[in-house]
């Protein structure tokens, strides 16, 4: 698979392509955001998940090609001119921590950053939490150069990992992405509700907002509502689509 993905990632750049998954407020379920997911499908071993091929990418030092057509996918996929969308959406993208002082990054995202504001909506980074321990001072120098350009910085999976109170209040990050197996039993299993209670006063007290992932049904729903999660995204509200078959949710009505 390593070297099917290199060989992908120079000469067949058509097998690589984005979905998109809405993100809503979950008190209104007014659309929020959209996350922006790679796919990779190969001719002979088919759909291949980025929790496979990430890794590989990772690994081989070519996460930088898998971003440039995800930017590539991205600027054919938005529209070129504003007012045609509902404003104020944020558009988050993954980015792996290891990316973070490379000194291409900036040129890449430059231009999806651009595009982004100029047709009205935010742009978003999403950052591991089982990354983030490792991250030197040169990253949190960059996570904030985001920061000051008007970047809004998320920690995914978050739960999964070890962040410490003191570390994350040093972090310049403004949404925690709750990582869905402390959604999967919300509901039925009390100790995940604490869990996420919990996550959620963490929030308030450094100001943070909270996205849930995962939610697949009403119950699931309905809990994160009563413990006041602010968004939420999952299979119950949208599955990731092509942007065509999702622009008509995120068209402006008025
Ligand atoms: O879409 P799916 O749930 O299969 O994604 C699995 C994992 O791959 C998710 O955790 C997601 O964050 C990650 N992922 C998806 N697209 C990208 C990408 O463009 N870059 C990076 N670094 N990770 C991605
Ligand atoms: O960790 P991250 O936010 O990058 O994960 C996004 C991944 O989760 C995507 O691959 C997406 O396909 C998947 N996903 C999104 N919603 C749901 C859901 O409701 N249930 C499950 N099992 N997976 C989901
Ligand atoms: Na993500």
């Amino acid at each position: 698979l390593s070297e099917a993905l290199i060989a992908s990632l120079k000469t067949a750049p058509e097998e690589f392509s984005v979905v998109y998954q809405p993100q809503y407020h979950l008190a209104t379920g007014k659309v929020a955001g959209v996350e922006a997911l790679l796919r990779w499908n190969h001719p002979e071993f088919g759909s291949v998940s980025p929790a496979d091929f990430v890794p590989i990418a990772e690994h081989r030092g070519h996460i930088h090609e898998l971003t440039e057509h995800l930017v590539r996918c991205l600027l054919a996929d938005l529209p070129d001119f504003p007012g045609n969308v509902l404003p104020g959406l944020c558009l988050a993208i993954n980015i792996s921590a290891r990316q973070i002082t490379d000194s291409r990054l900036e040129a890449l995202l430059g231009p999806f950053f651009e595009r982004v504001r100029w047709i009205g909506w935010l742009p978003e980074i999403e950052i591991t939490e089982t990354h983030l321990m490792n991250l030197t001072r040169q990253c949190l120098d960059r996570l904030r150069e985001f920061g000051n350009q008007g970047v809004i910085v998320a920690i995914d999976d978050f739960g999964t990992g070890y962040s410490s109170l003191a570390y994350l209040h040093t972090l310049p990050v403004q949404v925690l992405k709750i990582d869905r197996q402390f959604i999967r039993r919300l509901g039925e299993e009390s100790r995940d509700s604490r869990i996420v209670s919990a996550i959620l006063g963490i929030a308030e007290a450094l100001d943070l907002e909270v996205v849930a992932e995962g939610i697949e049904n009403e119950d699931q729903y309905r809990k994160l509502c009563e413990l006041r999660c602010h968004r939420g995204q999952g299979y119950l509200m949208a599955r990731p689509a092509p942007w065509q078959a999702l622009s008509g949710s995120l068209i402006d009505q008025h």
